[in-house]
């Protein structure tokens, strides 16, 4: 039988483009992002993928935001892992996006491609910014959570890690289910998962709908899971979610049900080759 990993619950408690009117427990301030982290970290979650806002809700990559957030984040959280966001929001410049990187967090995501984010915005990550994204992890000593969006965006890492942008064995995010990214149907993530290299680690982060259809397709298949307001601030179908914390807890029931035992931060770590 093959071994399997315990399972690491990602939390993208904030986002970028979800606000307070979709969902009024939406993160905004230092405190509420940091009470957010807590309730997915209590639930389960061993990794805080982070974007932070100013307390009117407005998106920032500025890292004086970051580090306050980062700080009041450990203090009710000590052993969790922070990734922040070199996504940021559509229309901010690399420089921006590329702030929290400074900080050298033990991660960051790294975009592997451009794509129609919804009505005319573009999510732009060229083929030359990646390159100097994944450089500055690597000078950074920081591990990227590679998220692809798309089929085509694994075959771009996994060519610009044989060049040396990205290092390996990577560890891959398939976001599936935004609008002009792959669908979130099970074929569409058997395709993907099956096009990551041998040797690397991945997780599943469903967009609405897909959430926990696709966390529960990754806990079978081995693989790990994202949840959280950036993707979905549904518990179920018209339910809206109190807390980051409901959706970690879904999740946690589903594995346990399934027999996949949960990955506490530091056996994350371990899988995830951070120390
Ligand atoms: N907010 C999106 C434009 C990431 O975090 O790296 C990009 C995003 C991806 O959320
Ligand atoms: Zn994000």
């Amino acid at each position: 039988m093959i071994k399997v990993e315990k399972l690491i619950i990602t939390a993208a408690i904030c986002g970028a483009e979800v606000t307070k009117e979709h969902n009024p427990a939406v993160p905004y301030t230092v405190e509420e992002i940091a009470n957010e982290a807590y309730s997915a970290y209590m639930a389960g979650a061993s990794i805080i993928h982070l974007h932070v806002r100013e307390d009117n809700g407005t998106p920032t990559q500025k890292k004086e935001r970051y580090e306050e957030c980062m700080k009041a984040i450990r203090e009710k959280c000590p052993d969790v892992i922070i990734q922040p966001s070199t996504g940021g929001s559509v229309g901010m410049t690399s420089d921006e996006r590329l702030e929290p990187v400074e900080l050298s967090p033990e991660m960051a995501t790294l975009d592997c491609g451009t794509l129609n984010f919804g009505g005319d915005e573009i999510f732009v990550n060229t083929e030359n910014m990646i390159k100097i994204f994944g450089k500055k992890m690597i000078e950074n000593s920081v591990k990227p959570e590679v998220e692809v969006f798309d089929k085509s965006m694994i075959d771009t890492a996994i060519r610009l890690a044989k060049k040396g942008f990205i290092k390996e064995p990577m560890h891959f995010s398939l976001v599936m289910g935004v609008n002009g990214g792959i669908s979130g149907e099970l074929r569409d993530f058997i395709f993907m998962k099956e096009s990551i290299p041998c040797g690397s680690t991945y997780s599943v982060a469903g967009i609405g709908k897909y959430e926990f259809t696709l966390a529960t397709a990754s806990i079978i298949s081995g693989g790990h899971v994202r949840v959280g307001f950036e993707d979905n601030i549904y518990l179920s179908k018209g339910v809206l979610a109190k807390n980051n914390g409901e959706l970690v807890e879904k999740v946690v029931r589903i594995a346990k049900e399934l027999g996949r035992d949960i990955a506490t931060p530091e056996e994350a770590r371990q899988i995830l080759g951070l120390k």
